[in-house]
């Protein structure tokens, strides 16, 4: 790495003598793409800065939050704002039950909402909530798909073409990851067999709507229904993870852009606006089975804080209407258009994945559709083009199984330059293929 990135290797090596791999998770430590990670110094709007002052048009947008852009002034307003008031209290407070009626206003498939502090509480809670309701205690969820690091989701599929989950890190018990079966995403004869043979043992089916963790991959024509479809036919729950998806592919999330409404939804990300904020929610009759109301235990200190009740209220303000949405899903489209033909002028395999504003360009000529065709995906010719496009003031989540995301503050302008440096980039990447 050059001296661009001086200061970036310096606070780097200061980081990995204190936290494991020198950052708070994984993904961050560009392990995948074979480089030293930057160090961040300050966003704004589309464009992030690094504490070399190299500044970046920026995709990651915190893997989801920031659909407004970062430091966007209404969210800051409502921080500070609510920040003078005291930062936490352990009792209370009305911005919970005003961020609480945004969300079951939005959500088709949330009557009851619960607010935690991360995605993975968001979907560990509502899982326990479906185990707790149905008696049962497994839970289906796909090959490739996350949830976040609860040790029943840390689960990959088991050896061969057995549906048994094996645990994907240390520390996880084989009894746990037992009760964790797996599926292919898009599959829906494979949970259709496993309903029909183990159904009475299944508390729920835990999906992605659109599978953001392997790239960005819809879900295929139906398979949502399906789904919808098998589950009541069973008594198995229907459980969303829209931790990703949630405000961001539509104001209600997945389930309101494929009209296929789950018993239960996970959502983080945007809810938060940026601050550590997730929630879960769901049918009546079954969110009044947690606790205080009923005997499913989950609890929290920093649950639905101000902070980040006043930055998620600001940022779902900056979503209402259909001009949002309507301007996410035409720079995004724009961007995907002039990834392809880039890509296609430099001689360079690329399929995208996209569902509005996130997506994923995919180093393969044939479309993604699961798990198995996203690993098949040239993940050196990623690394390549990821590196060619920091050069160049891009940055991209590191990884081939990440989604981009677009925001508000993504200009026609900015578009403009990804696209450019992209077609210098897919040339590096086809010089080195
Ligand atoms: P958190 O616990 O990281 O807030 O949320 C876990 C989670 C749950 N469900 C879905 C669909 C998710 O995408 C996530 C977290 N997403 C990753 C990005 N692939 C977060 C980035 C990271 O792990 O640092």
């Amino acid at each position: 790495m050059s001296k661009r990135y001086a200061k970036s290797i310096a606070a780097h090596a200061i980081a990995k003598r204190l936290m494991p791999g020198g950052v708070n998770s994984p993904v961050r430590a560009y392990q995948a793409v074979g480089r030293l990670p930057i160090t961040m110094a300050s966003g704004s709007g589309c464009t992030v800065t690094d504490v070399d002052g190299n500044a970046y048009i920026d995709y990651v947008g915190s893997f989801g939050p920031l659909i407004a852009g970062h430091a966007v002034d209404e969210v800051i307003a409502a921080i500070n704002k609510a920040a003078r008031h005291g930062t936490s209290f352990g009792m209370p407070t009305e911005l919970e039950t005003q961020l609480a009626q945004a969300v079951v206003g939005a959500v088709p498939g949330i009557d009851v909402v619960r607010f935690v502090n991360s995605g993975t509480e968001a979907t560990m809670s509502a899982m326990r909530v479906a185990r707790g309701a149905t008696g049962r205690s497994k839970i289906v969820k796909a090959i490739g798909g996350y949830h976040g690091h609860s040790d029943a989701l840390l689960v990959q599929a088991g050896s061969g073409a057995t549906t048994l989950g094996s645990p994907s890190s240390p520390g996880v018990p084989e009894a746990i990851a037992r009760t964790t079966l797996l599926v292919p995403y898009n599959d829906l004869s494979a949970v259709e067999q496993l309903i029909a043979e183990q159904g009475d043992d299944i508390a729920a089916v835990l999906i992605e709507p659109i599978a953001g963790n392997m790239g960005c991959v819809p879900p295929a024509d139906g398979y949502l229904e399906g789904l919808r479809k098998v589950c009541d036919g069973s008594g198995v729950l229907l459980i969303f993870d829209e931790v990703m998806t949630g405000f961001r592919v539509a104001y209600g999330g997945a389930q309101a852009l494929y009209h296929v409404k789950p018993d239960l939804t996970a959502l983080g990300k945007v809810v938060g606006g940026g601050l550590p904020c997730a929630a879960y929610g769901g049918r009546d009759d079954l969110m009044r089975r947690v606790a205080p109301d009923g005997p499913i235990y989950q609890a929290g200190t920093l649950s639905g804080n101000p902070l980040a009740m006043a930055a998620g209220l600001a940022t779902l303000e900056l979503l209402q209407g259909d001009e949002a949405y309507a301007q996410l899903e035409q720079t995004s489209a724009h961007l995907a258009a002039g990834l392809e033909k880039a890509a296609a002028d430099a001689k360079v395999g690329i399929t995208v994945g996209r569902v509005g504003s996130m997506l994923t360009p995919f180093f393969t000529d044939t479309p993604v559709t699961d798990y198995a065709g996203a690993t098949a995906c040239d993940t050196e010719a990623f690394g390549r083009f990821f590196c060619a496009m920091l050069d160049a003031g891009v940055v991209l989540p590191p990884s081939q199984f990440e989604a981009w995301f677009v925001s508000l503050a993504h200009t026609d302008e900015a578009i403009e330059a990804t696209i450019a440096a992209a077609a210098k980039a897919f040339k590096v990447v086809a010089k080195s293929a």
